[in-house]
């Protein structure tokens, strides 16, 4: 429990979209002794009459100072300064946290590498479809502390949960969802064990009564398995799972208790591409245990085509259907976009440069026969060029791959390459498989630049 009165000091850390909604809350709520620390200096002119600022480089000196801290998910939990503070009494929290402590309704809280958002919004439209008072959010862009104070006993709350916001969590919700977990974010964490580390607080403080749905298909689960103290639901794409839900030929079904019932064929699925069913499966594990209608689950299968940036269909021009996949911002995620397409494909990756290890990329871009054409953009665009040099010889293939490799100076000029690229009937998709910040705000500034260039071709 978060020991916090209206007589605490109390600091944020990050002045985003978390830490806003934060500010709101606690002044909502009447507390008045408040600093919020940025190392943006700009922040000093947003702030509203009252609260009192840290900004600039020495943003985390004497954190000390406060009762309780409100770390934003993007700095650093492990950070020297903050964790000093810590030890010297104040109490390192979060807005996520702050959360979980106050919720009086279930959560489902859902991580994994990729696929959160798309798991945690079929989930949410589910619950939506049978009538629940749902609400959605977290790391989807909502802040769960916006809507702490529209919650009854009887909601139910669908969280998307980065490994930045479980890291300092003291509340596991009641039912947890673990997607695929490889690897991302290392130029934050430490290494893969601390990134995986991060994540268990999901299930670390769960009661005996929790549900958590694991995807078996992945060697992560030996890692989160012997962490589970209630019920344990897998999901599978390759094989039959006692109690959960899993595909087989060409239809996904949902087992428990000894019982199969078939949910669906896989061409009802409206998201593109075999990697989404790993959403689809978890999403109908969950719905099942609110016992939604076999109906309304696959009424939303069938209707929901996805969210923005994630293999988003922007245009087709003379024939070419142009996909934004910005939010692939991980090697593997690029991979998924690559093998979701068996017509004659040209994509577009590269961007700023996360510590991720591209030679698996290489090899599949390099073995995939309907990709014809690369073009790599941004700081990573070397590194990758590189990795696929490396992967064909390793592949032995002494003439070279027929796979040809551009690179290009921004993402406007791989547009035109594309285009003039792109073969009729085929598709052109940026699946960047690297963050955005090189050159680009963040990932949907990147998304609607590829949206804007695409629409002015003729
Ligand atoms: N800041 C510092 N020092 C730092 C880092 C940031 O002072 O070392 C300041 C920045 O100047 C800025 C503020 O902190 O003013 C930004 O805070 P933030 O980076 O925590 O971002 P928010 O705007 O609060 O958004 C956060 C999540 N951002 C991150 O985890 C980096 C959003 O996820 C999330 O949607 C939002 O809270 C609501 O929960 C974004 C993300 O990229 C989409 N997430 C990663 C991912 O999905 O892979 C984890």
């Amino acid at each position: 429990m978060i020991e916090m009165d209206q007589r605490s000091k109390i600091a944020i850390l990050g002045y985003g979209v978390e830490g806003k909604a934060m500010l709101e809350y606690l002044v909502n709520h009447e507390h008045d002794d408040i600093t919020v620390c940025d190392k943006n200096v700009d922040i000093k002119d947003k702030m509203p009459q009252g609260v009192s600022v840290r900004f600039g480089s020495e943003y985390l000196d004497n954190l000390m100072d406060f009762d309780v801290i409100f770390r934003s998910p993007g700095i650093r939990y492990l950070e020297p300064r903050i964790q000093a503070a810590k030890a010297a009494g104040t109490e390192i929290t979060s807005s996520t946290a702050f959360f979980m402590d106050q919720a009086v309704c279930p959560v489902i809280g859902v991580t994994g590498t990729k696929g959160k958002g798309t798991t945690c919004t079929l989930i949410h439209e589910m619950l939506d479809a049978a009538g629940e008072d749902s609400h959605l959010g977290g790391n989807i862009g909502k802040p769960a502390i916006g809507f702490l104070d529209k919650i009854k006993g009887k909601s139910v709350v669908v969280l998307e949960l980065s490994s930045f916001q479980l890291q300092d969590l003291e509340n596991s919700p009641k039912y947890a969802v673990i997607l695929n977990t490889t690897t991302d974010h290392l130029d934050y964490h430490v290494d893969r064990n601390e990134y995986l580390r991060a994540k268990e607080s999901l299930l670390a403080h769960q009661k005996e009564d929790s549900v958590t749905v694991l995807n078996k298909d992945y060697d992560y689960v030996e890692h989160y398995a012997p962490l589970v103290k209630g019920s344990k639901k897998y999901v599978s794409v390759e094989e039959r799972v006692q109690d959960g839900a899993y595909v087989v030929g060409d239809e996904l079904f949902y087992s428990s208790g000894g019982k199969e019932e078939k949910i669906c064929s896989v061409s009802d699925v409206a998201l593109i591409g075999s990697h989404n069913l790993e959403n689809v499966l978890p999403a109908i594990v969950i719905a099942k245990e609110f016992d939604v209608d076999t109906k309304k689950i696959v009424k939303v299968i069938k209707e929901f085509k996805g969210l923005p940036h994630r293999l988003e269909l922007v245009k087709e021009v003379k024939g070419v259907r142009y996909y934004n996949d910005s939010f692939s911002t991980t090697a593997e995620t690029c991979m998924a976009a690559v093998e979701s397409f068996d017509e004659p494909t040209v994509l577009i990756a590269g961007g700023s440069d996360k510590g991720l290890d591209y030679s698996e990329w290489a090899t599949k871009i390099l073995t995939k026969p309907s990709l014809h054409t690369v073009i790599l953009i941004g700081s990573t665009a070397e590194q990758m060029d590189q990795a696929i040099i490396d992967s064909e010889k390793k592949l032995g293939d002494a003439e070279g791959s027929p796979t040809k490799i551009i690179l290009r100076k921004d993402l406007e000029e791989a547009i035109l390459e594309a285009f003039a690229r792109a073969e009729e009937g085929g598709v052109v998709v940026m699946s960047p498989a690297a963050a955005s910040l090189d050159q680009f705000r963040n990932y949907k500034y990147r998304g609607r630049t590829f949206r804007e260039a695409v629409a002015k071709l003729r």
